[in-house]
């Protein structure tokens, strides 16, 4: 009975400050297709999955995608539609300078993206974009892509090029998408460019991308402080759990947000301004047992340093699921292999409830956990979540959405409210069902649904869409 009447206690209401602005993303690759029309250049992207669509899940591409290059103003009514504050969305390079050089400005693509702010604008959403979510273009893959140190320079000067042009419309800024993504499975394994270089192009590729955010940062404050915009970058962190309580546990926990979360945010956040230590000394120690002459995670100059540290005025946070995480067998292998650096054993529990997707379990209280260990990790930095979502099977009554949207924002709730975390605004990943990278389109992020058969790709409201709705324009997350 006890059991009983506590289950139908009513919830006090966990309503979010009334200015907490609620969001949805998306990103060009995944959304715009037209991947060759209108001057647009070849990314690495258009290139991988091309030539590999056997690599792909269903071994689709992304020329049609959700043809949001088409049907922009279908995607901002939807979003009109939700009542949120802003869209978070990406540039893609490539339709902006189709070599990645500034040689050749397209201006079909300048316009394109003129159109898409406009267009939110004329609706009262915020335009929050992101400058770089993976799509490099091939002709700078062809140079060597993240691991030439030069593409820092080529980066700067399309970063120029948009706040050149959208900088008197658009007021939040991120670099880079989740570099820990598109470093350590796109050098460092299977997603495009496809280099499979673990321990090795994966470290390159992150000291670029480091660089070439410390230096548009700066570049930012000395050309464009007129603006009065932000500039931030987003990290990607899953919820890395001990997997007991054994010391050892903990520690390879700590082991592995070092190397998973502290790689991009120790260099930017810390006092300190480099890698963790953690990093350091690990790589450092398999490199000589190797044989490598030098480490094979580079290092700063002292003047990189100080550039790097400090370059930001907010930070991204992209959180989704929970991992445990033990010790691992201490083995060296004779190969680099950032596996055996970080030299943990990762794994989800089978109890926690699963989704369409073998990554993503569904583990709400790791959300507060990550928020929390930010905070105390970094000063509590201000925060805002860039994405937060998960993918189940096509259909509108999204019942089982809806459930890990509440559970999220109820954590993510506790972690600002509770425990103080500095959060300012949430976004769902992702306004509507899209072509998610190697897994093609048979992933469904959405809270619109896409019918991929119907000749327009109509866009259909789920009931997690008219939840979020709720949560959006209240602030209150429904009983
Ligand atoms: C994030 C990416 C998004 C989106 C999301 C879904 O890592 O920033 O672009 O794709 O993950 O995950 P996935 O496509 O890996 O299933």
């Amino acid at each position: 009975l006890c059991a009983f009447i506590r289950a139908h206690e009513a919830t006090p209401k966990q309503c979010f400050s009334n200015l907490f602005p609620f969001g949805v993303a998306s990103a060009a690759f995944q959304t715009e297709g037209a991947w060759n029309v209108s001057g647009k250049g070849e990314s690495i992207w258009d290139r991988y999955t091309h030539e590999h669509p056997e690599l792909v899940f269903d071994h689709n591409n992304a020329d049609v995608a959700t043809d949001s290059y088409h049907k922009y103003e279908d995607d901002v009514k939807i979003a009109k539609q939700l009542g949120v504050t802003f869209y978070r969305f990406s540039i893609s390079w490539p339709r902006i300078l189709p070599t990645g050089l500034r040689n050749k400005i397209n201006e079909d693509g300048l316009k394109y993206y003129h159109n898409v702010i406009d267009a939110l604008l004329r609706e009262n959403i915020v335009p929050v974009v992101t400058m770089y979510h993976w799509d490099l273009p091939q002709s700078l893959q062809d140079l060597g892509g993240w691991t030439n140190p030069t593409i820092a320079e080529y980066y700067v000067d399309y970063a120029r090029v948009l706040f050149e042009n959208y900088g008197h419309k658009v007021n939040t800024w991120l670099t880079f998408n989740e570099p820990l993504s598109f470093c350590h499975d796109g050098y460092g394994g299977y997603d495009a460019p496809g280099s499979r270089s673990s321990g090795f192009e994966d470290y390159l590729c992150g000291h670029n991308v480091l660089r070439a955010h410390g230096m548009t940062f700066r570049m930012f404050q000395r050309e464009f402080s007129h603006l009065k915009a932000s500039v931030g970058i987003t990290l990607d962190l899953s919820w890395l759990e001990p997997a007991t309580t054994s010391a050892d546990d903990q520690e390879a926990a700590e082991t592995a947000r070092q190397f998973r979360f502290g790689w991009f945010s120790h260099p930017i956040l810390s006092k300190e301004g480099d890698y963790p230590r953690v990093m350091r000394e690990s790589i450092d120690r398999n490199s000589k047992r190797q044989g490598f002459f030098r480490s094979r995670l580079p290092s700063f100059t002292p003047e990189e340093v100080d550039m790097i540290k400090n370059s930001y005025h907010f930070l991204g946070l992209n959180h989704y699921t929970t991992y445990l995480v033990s010790k691992g067998s201490g083995k060296i292998s004779t190969k680099p292999s950032f596996d055996d650096d970080m030299g943990v054993k990762i794994s989800q529990n089978p109890s926690w409830p699963k989704t369409n997707s073998t990554w993503l379990r569904v583990v709400p209280w790791g959300f507060r956990k990550t928020l929390n260990w930010v905070k105390n990790s970094f000063n509590n930095p201000l925060l805002i979540i860039t994405e937060n979502g998960v993918p189940f099977e096509a259909g509108l009554q999204d019942v089982k959405r809806v459930n890990y949207i509440e559970a999220y924002l109820r954590s993510l709730h506790d972690a600002i409210y509770k425990d103080g975390c500095n959060v300012f605004g949430y976004t769902y990943w992702s306004l509507m069902d899209n072509y998610e990278w190697m897994r093609g389109y048979s992933e469904r992020f959405g809270l619109f649904e896409v019918d991929y058969k119907s000749s327009n790709l109509t866009r259909s409201a789920r009931l997690s869409a008219a939840f979020y709705s709720t949560v959006a324009r209240t602030k209150c997350i429904p009983d």
